[in-house]
């Protein structure tokens, strides 16, 4: 992790340099790869410009502990699995989670959910989509997490940025707890959801929650900033810098305060097509739709 922080800071450098001096050189993937491959090259690129004294990924009051610039040309294993299911995730949702509909190229994630006849193992599906989770590969507890995302549009499209508990410590949904850190229902297409979920069983299930509508335009025109701040005994959802709920009180059974919510946690992207919230495709429904991932970053308080 300090080692995927050092990198990220050094490839800011070597970029600037790099637009500078090599403009004539089109494809900035091969200077990269290039650079990949060249230790000394890139030990003489840091000689040259000095250390840089902050990058993009940078925060005052904030240490980068892991993140996913996504500039690979494939989803890094080291961070992320697949979840592979036809099991509608609890909600009813129709798409098939398979591994072909993630993309990773020009520094995005893309994960795209189509309208096709699909049979797997457990069954067949109409639809096709991707779910990933960064358990025992990224968990955290407290922390913020940045995610910049540009969202799918249309009925039936469910795009979620969320986190589940690795451990489950005070037991099975909802006990040990859910942060939805932003989830998007297609036909309301400028306006996103953060919501904490707690509680003891199925039946005492408690949530919190609210909304941000953007004044002009959809969350499918552009890229977003969708950010939790998680502290000891409150948690803070943003869209761009904009806070829009803050949850100071929650409750489990098993557990004292801040319990669900002192455990480590793992993050989920996923696109979900239908379900109980958003409700089905309809005949205005367009296929394919991606949600396309700029970066995950997470920070711990220095
Ligand atoms: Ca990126």
């Amino acid at each position: 992790m300090a080692f995927a922080a050092w990198n990220g800071v050094a490839k800011s450098a070597l970029e600037a340099v790099l637009d500078e001096a090599a403009s004539a050189v089109r494809d900035k993937v091969e200077i990269r790869k290039a650079l990949v491959l060249k230790p000394s090259l890139l030990a003489v690129a840091i000689l040259l410009v000095g250390w840089p004294a902050s990058a993009a990924n940078t925060l005052p009051g904030w240490e980068l502990v892991w993140s996913d610039e996504f500039d690979g040309h494939a989803l890094d294993p080291s961070k992320w699995e697949f979840e592979v299911n036809a099991r509608g995730g609890g909600n009813n949702e129709l798409q098939y989670y398979v591994t072909n509909n993630v993309r990773v190229r020009g520094g995005l994630l893309s994960i795209e959910a189509r309208r096709e006849h699909y049979t797997g193992p457990e069954g067949t599906r109409e639809y096709t989509s991707s779910r990933i989770r960064s358990r025992f590969k990224g968990d955290w507890t407290q922390g913020r997490f940045d995610i910049r995302a540009q969202l799918p549009k249309g009925k039936g499209m469910w795009p979620a940025i969320w986190m589940l508990p690795t451990d489950e410590r005070y037991g099975g949904w909802p006990n040990s707890g859910e942060i939805d850190i932003m989830e998007l229902l297609g036909h309301e297409p400028n306006k996103v959801h953060g919501t904490l979920h707690y509680g003891d069983a199925v039946k005492s299930h408690a949530s919190q929650g609210a909304s941000h509508t953007l004044a002009n335009g959809n969350f499918s025109d552009q890229f977003h900033v969708f950010r939790l701040d998680w502290e000891r005994g409150a948690m803070h959802w943003y869209v761009d810098d904009h806070l829009y709920l803050t949850v100071t009180n929650w409750h489990t059974r098993m557990g004292a305060f801040p319990a669900p919510f002192n455990q480590r946690f793992h993050l989920i992207l996923n696109l979900a097509v239908g379900g109980n919230w958003p409700g089905n495709p309809d005949s205005t429904s367009v296929f394919p739709q991606t949600m396309e991932v700029d970066y995950v970053r997470v920070y711990r308080k220095k």
